[in-house]
């Protein structure tokens, strides 16, 4: 389960709904072509919280059903409603995920009894192993190193997907447990979590800039780091103009250069402005 994974988006039709042929080209062009080991399904860059059960579970087929074996594939099943997140994590698991992942639960303040009690159910819903999804800029839920060490000790918790900008925790963590997976989460960081012997990353921007996160992830492990900062230093370049313009919605425009139906986003995000669209033509040509 190491190595580098596509936070996988989703093409929507003008109408918000899922448009399966667009998926399927989005699927295939990080297979293919940006060659990456593994694609998360249904996390933020998916658009999962604008989303119902129903379009979740069809992404989900789809994308197995696009994927097959060719690559490692993690659901996203986490949710606040608890009933929605087991039925997710079943219906995953019995499309032969490789492994669920649930978000913390956010919004209200939950304690960490709460979160623990979350995990363990969502966990002990199926025959399946889960890793944990921490995004504190995004669900204001911070755990402190004894408290993912909590949720680590359970043995079908196999790991950490960590997108917090916390290298002192990032290593704790990763000294504290040498056989769980932790995978980082913010891709303009990769070169210093590599340095700290991450086992994978896990990044939006990897649909269009999956083969240098590679030679990122991969340099750093070679110890090659001047070389590493340089992609790092492309990549940033890359991420700067894509965050200036619109996370997502430059990300799909990038990919329809690239002759990928990657569709639009959903409300309430908005779409790019005619010059925003040319500016990420521009980006496109640039670096991919
Ligand atoms: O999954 C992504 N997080 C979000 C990880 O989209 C919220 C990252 O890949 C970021 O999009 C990326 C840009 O900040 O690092």
């Amino acid at each position: 389960m190491k190595g580098i994974y596509t936070a996988l988006l989703c093409s929507f039709d003008e109408q918000g709904n899922v448009n399966e042929k667009g998926l399927r080209e989005i699927v295939r062009f990080n297979i293919d072509e940006q060659k990456v080991d593994g694609l998360y399904v249904n996390g933020s860059t998916g658009e999962n919280f604008l989303i119902t059960t129903e379009a979740k579970k069809r992404i989900f087929e789809i994308v197995k059903d696009e994927a097959g074996n060719q690559v490692k594939l993690i659901a996203q099943i986490g949710s606040l409603n608890i009933d929605e997140a087991v039925d997710l994590a079943k219906f995953a698991t019995d499309l032969k995920y490789d492994a669920i992942s649930a978000v913390t639960p956010f919004y209200y303040k939950f304690d960490f009894e709460e979160i623990k009690d979350y995990y363990e159910t969502l966990v002990d819903s199926v025959e399946n192993n889960l890793i944990i999804y921490s995004i504190p800029a995004l669900t204001g839920v911070n755990m402190s190193l004894g408290q993912i060490g909590e949720l680590l000790n359970h043995d079908k918790i196999i790991g950490v997907k960590f997108t917090a900008p916390d290298f002192f925790l990032l290593e704790r963590l990763r000294h504290a447990f040498p056989n769980k997976l932790i995978y980082s989460g913010f891709d303009e960081m990769l070169l210093p979590a590599s340095v700290l012997n991450i086992d994978g990353a896990i990044g939006s921007t990897f649909n269009v800039n999956g083969k240098r996160a590679r030679e990122i992830f991969e340099l750093a492990q070679s110890g090659s780091l001047t070389e590493a900062l340089a992609v790092q230093k492309t990549t940033n370049d890359l991420i700067t103009a894509i965050l200036d313009n619109g996370l997502y919605q430059t990300i799909k425009e990038m990919l329809k250069v690239k002759g990928v139906d990657a569709g639009y986003c959903r409300r309430p995000m908005k779409q790019l402005s005619p010059e925003k669209i040319a500016r990420a033509q521009e980006i496109s040509a640039k670096y991919i």
